[in-house]
């Protein structure tokens, strides 16, 4: 591991951030195990982009085949446990008077490290919901084809995650993007800042700006401060420093 230097001035402005704004991607749960979005997609779905599959269009021209992708995610998610880089964040939310926490991941893994009140900006693959209701449906008939029915209407369910060209959920997008307006620190990890309007909160953050990512540059400057290299490693030793 390449040596991390967190500079001092970062660490007086996070002691003395009343209010503190994250924005989580893939990134995050990677060290998990858990491919990013811009990873090569594996097996059967290696020749779709995700943009393809992950949208009501896809679906309906597919259903079988969506429905199967999110199943094998959600098995996914299942078989692995949250790594340092979310248990650093649970334990930073101890340590600063307001810590908002929004992520564009569906796979539950900061709930599992213990942060609180985390903002599904794209859902949760572990809920499945009525693609016709639009409500949440938690056990169905396993015995009636792929996808499932819905046991109310008999549509088929769906992951509630939010596919391209859905709304994000009502006020879910407006908390976060409230928290990265107040904040004093902003944290943007693990995301190629590619899907909007999540994207955007690191625009309109107020205050300083900590970029964490595998493919940023490291560069200080009064405001912003990006860091080169693994979550799971820098996020651990710059929350023990507070
Ligand atoms: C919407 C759930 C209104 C499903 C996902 C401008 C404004 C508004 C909308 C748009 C716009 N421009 C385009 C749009 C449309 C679209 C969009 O953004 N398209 C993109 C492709 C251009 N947005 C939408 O449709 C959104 N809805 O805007 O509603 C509307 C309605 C109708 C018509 C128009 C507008 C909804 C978007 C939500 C899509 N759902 N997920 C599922 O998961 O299956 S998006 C999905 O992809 C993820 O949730 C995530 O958001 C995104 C992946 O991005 P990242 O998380 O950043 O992951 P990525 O792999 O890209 O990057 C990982 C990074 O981590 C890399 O940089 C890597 O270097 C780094 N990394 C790797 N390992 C580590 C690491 N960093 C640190 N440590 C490590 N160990």
């Amino acid at each position: 591991m390449n040596e991390i230097v967190i500079p001092v001035q970062l660490i007086e402005a996070l002691k003395k951030a009343q209010r503190v704004a994250i924005l989580t991607g893939a990134g995050i749960s990677a060290e998990s195990g858990i491919p990013t979005f811009r990873d090569q997609l594996t097996g059967l779905w290696a020749k779709y982009r995700p943009e393809e599959l992950a949208t009501s269009k896809g679906f309906q021209r597919n259903p079988r085949m969506v429905w199967e992708w999110y199943a094998a995610r959600r098995e996914k998610v299942h078989t692995v446990e949250p790594n340092a880089g979310h248990y650093a964040l649970a334990e930073l939310a101890r340590k600063v008077p307001e810590l908002t926490l929004a992520t564009q991941n569906v796979d539950g893994l900061h709930q599992r490290a213990g942060s609180e009140g985390v903002i599904e900006l794209h859902g949760n693959i572990n809920r499945v919901k009525c693609f016709d209701e639009g409500l949440l449906v938690d056990s169905w008939n396993e015995n009636q084809g792929i996808p499932p029915r819905c046991p109310r209407c008999g549509g088929f369910l769906r992951p509630d995650v939010v596919w391209f060209g859905e709304m994000l959920p009502d006020e879910v997008f407006e908390k976060a993007e409230y928290a990265a307006k107040k904040c004093d620190v902003f944290f943007s990890i693990g995301t190629s800042g590619q899907v909007e309007p999540a994207a955007s909160l690191a625009r309109i953050a107020h205050g300083i700006v900590i970029t964490i990512n595998l493919e940023v540059e490291s560069l200080i400057s009064p405001y912003r401060y990006n860091f080169n290299g693994k979550a799971g490693e820098i996020l651990p030793l710059l929350v023990q420093k507070l």
